[in-house]
């Protein structure tokens, strides 16, 4: 196997960007030795975060986008989260035919990243890996990622626009209130409009939408799209680049990659504690301390506090 040299990420050597990937998957010792190259050279991608229920058609739809980004002469990346999967590094099995597709395409790259452990982990591997990609030079990164959870909010957050994706089936109002999708959307799409239902669920997410804004605030978008026939799939694609272009001129772009890099700072604090925190002789005293169910009547303050008292 030839050497890994970062640099080949810049040229767009797609061999170096799956090693690089794999490195940041497998926590590496070698990771840190070139990602802070690697960032210096990714702000310039638009990053899309596409979100949804499982089966909502994301895979489809993005497919979809991927076609019409390239016909744009636009170049993408594609990292496909599934924080429920063990599997990691490579391909989950629907995944593994679209990338089929593209595999000599050096314009397209994707990649999908399944959950071995912890769930922060999975959320900075997944941004770096977008890192890697904007590296190479793709002009889009489409984070793709199953459900509505606090996992994916957190993935989502690496993104610069959020899409929702839902289905006729989706449910009424008050549960996508309480799915907590409101707030992350920049756009809704209803895919699946051949089926029944699906002018009744835009049109109250619309009243939902239009009812919880403030008075002068963006009011995301309710679309629909057949992802399977490619129904209404460009025109959304140029709603979200137009409103992408609405959110650089007024401001609203930057101010959350900023937020994003604040974010990423104190996360990395805490992930980098911790880890520091759980030394060998800490994970046994722990372990020793809630080994009974004796253990239940000790208040968890007074085991936190044992447990803290040596750190530093
Ligand atoms: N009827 C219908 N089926 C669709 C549409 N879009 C996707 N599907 C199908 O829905 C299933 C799930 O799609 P997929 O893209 O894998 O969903 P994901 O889990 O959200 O990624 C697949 O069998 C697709 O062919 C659509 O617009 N209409
Ligand atoms: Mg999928």
């Amino acid at each position: 196997m030839k050497k890994f040299n970062y640099k080949d990420i810049f040229k767009n050597n797609h061999v170096s960007i799956s090693r690089a990937i794999s490195l940041i998957e497998n926590d590496d010792k070698s990771v840190s030795t070139f990602y802070d190259q690697i960032y210096k050279n990714s702000n310039e991608s638009i990053r899309i975060g596409v979100t949804g229920p499982p089966g909502a058609g994301k895979s489809t739809l993005v497919d979809k986008f991927v076609s019409l980004f390239l016909s744009k002469n636009l170049s993408v990346g594609v990292v496909a989260i599934d924080p429920s999967s063990p599997f990691s590094g490579g391909a989950l099995l629907g995944d593994r035919v679209r990338m089929s597709k593209y595999s000599e395409n050096n314009n397209v790259y994707i990649r999908s990243m399944g959950n071995r452990g912890d769930l922060g982990g999975l959320c900075r591997k997944a941004r770096e890996t977008g890192d890697v990609l904007a590296a190479s030079g793709k002009d889009i990164i489409i984070y793709e990622t199953v459900g509505v959870g606090q996992a994916e909010h957190d993935i989502v957050n690496a993104a610069d626009f959020t899409v929702v994706v839902l289905v006729p089936e989706s449910g009424d109002e008050v549960q996508l209130m309480k799915a907590g999708i409101i707030e992350i959307a920049d756009i809704f799409i209803v895919n699946k409009a051949d089926r029944p239902g699906s002018k009744r669920i835009e049109r109250t997410l619309s009243d939902t939408l239009h009812s919880f804004s403030k008075p002068n605030s963006f009011i995301p978008s309710v679309m629909s799209t057949t992802a399977s026939t490619g129904d209404g799939v460009a025109v959304v694609l140029d709603k979200i680049l137009s409103d992408i272009n609405d959110f650089k001129k007024n401001g609203k772009f930057k101010n959350r990659r900023l937020e994003r890099y604040k974010n990423r700072i104190q996360d990395s604090i805490s992930e980098r504690l911790e880890q520091e925190f759980w030394t060998e002789n800490r994970g046994k005293l722990f372990k020793k301390i809630t080994e009974s169910i004796n253990s239940l009547e000790t208040p968890p303050s007074a085991v936190v506090k044992k447990l803290i008292s040596n750190f530093n």
